[in-house]
């Protein structure tokens, strides 16, 4: 009996991340609500700068990259000019709450009809574990040996709270990829944001919490703890809008 196989929507490339990434977890999740969705003739994706740059080697897909946090600026002119094509953008948390806020905080606000799956692993991972604007209060970095001091670095942005203000947005909510349990309930949250975009109710994000054990300084095992014991509590889980529920009610 087969239990599990791989998505169709995922090639068989081996991927590049370090052991205990989840990147390679949250690729399978979009890739599983793709196929699932049985879209994957018209999917783009466009992949970020970060770890997951090679993201276009990995997914089955028609793929393209824009320059650093413009992936929401590159997916509405795919969307608009392809409106029948289902278009998501993946981007990690230097790319869309550092450089690219402007595009994200804009393309919520027009309701762009897109998808964006937003990889938060606290720091900047590619380039080497440098202060992310999503590092926590404390968190040591390469450019915070002492911890990040919110008088000195400001306080983290919390993307997902703060897109929820906005009237445009159609979706946005807030998993994590560091359990059974918590996966599971983000294989939902992306399938929905996917269903959403097929259905035109306009913009969906959902921000994954993603380990990044090389730059954390931790065992694999040691960073799926301290998503639990300190990252998710500053970042709490939940859907923070979801406009089709208030429609239900
Ligand atoms: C305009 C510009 N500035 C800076 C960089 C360098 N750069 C490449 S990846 C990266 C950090 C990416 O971090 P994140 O988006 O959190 O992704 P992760 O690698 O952690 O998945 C930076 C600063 C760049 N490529 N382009
Ligand atoms: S550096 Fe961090 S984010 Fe990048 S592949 Fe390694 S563990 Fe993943």
């Amino acid at each position: 009996m087969i239990v599990a196989t791989r998505p169709h929507a995922l090639t068989t490339a081996p991927t590049h991340y370090c052991p205990g990434c989840t990147h390679g977890i949250i690729h399978r999740l979009v890739a599983e609500a793709i196929d699932a969705l049985g879209i994957e003739g018209r999917t783009i994706g466009i992949a970020p700068v970060g770890c997951s740059v090679l993201a276009y080697n990995y997914f089955n897909l028609d793929m393209t990259v824009a320059a650093h946090g413009r992936a929401p600026a590159v997916a509405t002119g795919l969307k608009r000019a392809n409106p029948e094509s289902i278009v998501f953008a993946y981007q990690g948390d230097g790319d869309l709450a550092s450089i690219g806020m402007a595009e994200a905080v804009h393309a919520a606000a027009r309701n762009e009809n897109i998808t964006v799956i937003f990889v938060n692993n606290a720091i900047y991972g590619m380039t080497g574990g440098q202060m992310a604007p999503t590092s926590l209060p404390g968190q040591v970095t390469q450019t915070s040996p002492a911890g990040r001091d919110e008088l000195l670095c400001g306080f983290p942005v919390k993307v997902c709270e703060m897109l929820a203000q906005l009237d445009g947005p159609e979706y946005i909510a807030r998993v994590a990829a560091n359990s059974v349990k918590n996966v599971l309930s983000a294989k939902k949250a992306i399938e929905k944001a996917f269903r959403n975009q097929v259905e035109g109710r306009g913009f969906s994000l959902v921000e994954v919490l993603s380990s990044c054990p090389t730059n954390w300084g931790m065992t694999p095992g040691d960073a799926l703890g301290w998503m639990d014991s300190t990252m998710i509590p500053y970042y709490p889980l939940g859907v923070y809008k979801d406009r089709s529920a208030k429609e239900a009610d």
